[in-house]
């Protein structure tokens, strides 16, 4: 034991070790020095260790070192105010900084609070529409070169069950026939056009070219409205694998407008997904070649690979049709807004500005119009086939435009006047009808197609000029009621394709090519519109009977099929289940069963498809699907 003043002071500075040592290497320490060298040495790393733990902020120093992604979030989050935060003098900076930015706040925050509810709305509206504006600005464009929008679901995409209990079991069975309708034809169709229900294969007509898939892009809308989501779900992603429209094939530009892009168009509003919206701008790209004309009045069929265009070689001296290049409108200003492309806009503008410089016979527009000379071809005049959505799109188009388009609403309600004037008459025994006209002569005839007019007629009655409101609705409800007799008057309650008013006959086909019936929509979609504004339990009934026809004669095993005859007294089949009845028919079935906030008609116009688009708010110009 030595005692503790006689230690000698080389334990305590080794390196300074005794005078008569010779050497000063460690190698030559004793054991205790060593030991005591280690414990001082240990002792030193410690100390170093816990000043790195107890330094102020340490825990950043290593984050910096062992956590280092977070560390450079935290610094990004935190700001150059506070990177230096280390210091006193930081310190109080920073916290007079957020002291400042608080009161600013609180500031802001009483300024808002004095503001009305509406005025604070407009501003929360402008702040977004700056920000969408911005993103554009800076080239905001997706993958496929579209611009970027907010996507705002429009009301009454889809609705709730009828409060009565007959109405809501009819409006059951309807979607338990579109169920039918659809199953078959995924089982025995998929991917092809259209089924042919009764020897349950694919069927392709020729309107489409060699695209595909008509009756899935057809049905989707009604699919969503209907609530079959699971089906719903089945046809996007068909869309997304397999709809192509790199064709080296001749279409229907028209078809293809109002199946192809107005059945996308509205499943991209309904749904949001954005490759209904990407492939409806696709499509409608394709299409701008028919517009390549002397006069821009669009050619009937376009190659889609070649651009390269022509009419139909029937139609009146290489004439294009009325109701082809006049049913363009609706889509095309719906793909200017999705696309922020303006050329669909002005491609049909400029169809009005053609029409708008032409001498009309009675203010009523021919079928027929020469794209290159820009005359038109023979006097025929129709508001069924040939004619039709030529007068429901200049409606529809003012209703579209938030009734801003002045120019389509003075189009519409002339020429319906010229219609009233010179084709609508009454027979022998009261039926209203509308005849068509060929060169100042009238054919006493009325198509299935024509029978749309009824509820056409009625959707414009309330912005009718003068004091014609009331007049229009009564020629609506008289429309309606002819047509109703056209079926009433068959043997099988389904209408012919065409009726006559003369040889002593009314409402009845009398010529063997126009009795049959194609599962075509018009008059179901005439008794919805009436359903709708009158609310006159007849036109649920008179839906409802046309859903027992359907079912005792067009229903097979492998679908829903035409007939060939409907005086006959038993169906003979015309092996097409048409895409277009589960676009329209059970569509405008299902809402003449629904309430009327289903697709309500103040946020939304159908196409003559009976496809859905939102009205375009004239107070929203930046934001194209917000309706409200
Ligand atoms: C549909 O394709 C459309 O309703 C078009 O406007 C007319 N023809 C059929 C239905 O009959």
């Amino acid at each position: 034991p030595h005692p503790k003043g006689k230690m000698p002071v080389a334990t305590l500075l080794p390196f300074t070790a005794t005078p008569n040592r010779k050497s000063a290497s460690p190698t030559s320490f004793r054991l205790t020095e060593k030991f005591i060298l280690l414990l001082v040495f240990s002792a030193f790393i410690t100390l170093c260790f816990g000043a790195i733990f107890f330094l102020p902020d340490s825990s950043k120093l290593l984050s910096g070192v062992f956590f280092h992604s977070s560390a450079v979030e935290t610094n990004t989050h935190t700001g150059p105010d506070s990177s230096d935060a280390g210091s006193a003098g930081n310190d109080d900076r920073l916290l007079a900084k957020i002291k400042k930015d608080h009161e600013k706040a609180l500031l802001e925050a009483k300024d808002t609070l004095q503001k009305l509810p509406d005025v604070i709305q407009n501003d929360i509206l402008a702040d977004k529409a700056k920000v969408t504006k911005e993103s554009m600005g800076k080239g905001g464009k997706d993958g496929n070169n579209l611009p970027f929008i907010e996507y705002h679901r429009p009301p009454g995409a889809t609705g709730l069950e009828p409060q009565d209990p007959e109405t809501r079991e009819r409006r059951a069975k309807i979607k338990e026939m579109m169920k039918h309708a659809w199953d078959s034809y995924k089982r025995y169709a998929w991917g092809s056009n259209e089924l042919r229900p009764v020897s349950k294969q694919g069927h392709s007509s020729n309107l489409f070219g060699d695209i595909k898939g008509a009756t899935i892009v057809d049905a989707l809308d009604t699919l969503y409205i209907m609530e079959m989501f699971e089906e719903f779900d089945a046809a996007t992603d068909w869309v997304e694998k397999s709809l192509d429209f790199n064709v080296n094939a001749e279409v229907s530009v028209f078809e293809v407008n109002i199946r192809f892009v107005g059945g996308l168009l509205s499943a991209y509003y309904l749904s949001g997904k954005e490759v209904f919206r990407r492939k409806a701008v696709e499509l409608g790209e394709k299409l701008l070649p028919a517009f390549k004309t002397p006069t821009g009045i669009p050619w009937a069929l376009l190659n889609l690979k070649s651009g390269i265009g022509r009419n139909w070689p029937w139609a009146s001296g290489g004439s294009s049709i009325l109701a082809e290049y006049g049913t363009l409108h609706l889509e095309f200003m719906h793909l200017s807004r999705l696309s922020g492309n303006p050329e669909f806009a002005q491609k049909v503008m400029n169809i009005r500005k053609v029409l708008n410089r032409l001498e009309k016979p009675q203010g009523l527009y021919p079928n027929y119009l020469n794209p290159n000379s820009g005359q038109w071809g023979q006097h025929h005049v129709s508001v069924g086939g040939l004619g039709d959505s030529f007068y429901e799109y200049l409606l529809k188009a003012w209703l579209m435009s938030d009734k801003t388009d002045e120019e389509g609403k003075k189009m519409y309600y002339d020429a319906l006047q010229a219609i009233e004037t010179n084709l609508m008459r009454k027979s022998t025994n009261g039926l209203t009808y509308i005849a068509e006209w060929k060169g100042g002569l009238l054919e006493h005839k009325m198509g299935h197609l024509t029978c749309f007019a009824g509820g056409m007629i009625a959707l414009g009655a309330d912005g009718a000029p003068g004091d014609k409101t009331g007049h229009q609705m009564e020629q609506a409800a008289e429309i309606a009621r002819t047509c109703h007799e056209s079926y009433a008057r068959t043997t099988l309650k389904l209408g012919p394709e065409a009726f006559r008013f003369d040889g002593g006959v009314e409402a009845i086909a009398t010529r063997q090519n126009e009795k049959y019936f194609i599962l075509r929509p018009e008059v179901i979609e005439t008794y919805m519109y009436m359903w709708r504004f009158t609310h006159d339990p007849k036109y649920r009934e008179w839906g409802w009977e046309a859903v027992q026809a359907l079912e005792q004669h067009c229903r097979v095993e492998g679908g829903y099929s035409g007939v060939r005859d409907v005086y006959a007294s038993s169906p003979n089949y015309d092996d097409v289940q048409q895409s277009f009845y589960l676009a329209e028919t059970l569509k405008y079935l299902y809402l003449l069963f629904s309430e009327d906030d289903h697709l309500p008609f103040e946020h939304w116009v159908f196409n003559t498809e009976a496809h859905p688009l939102p009205v375009i708010r004239k107070d929203k110009t930046d934001r194209p699907n917000e309706v409200e």
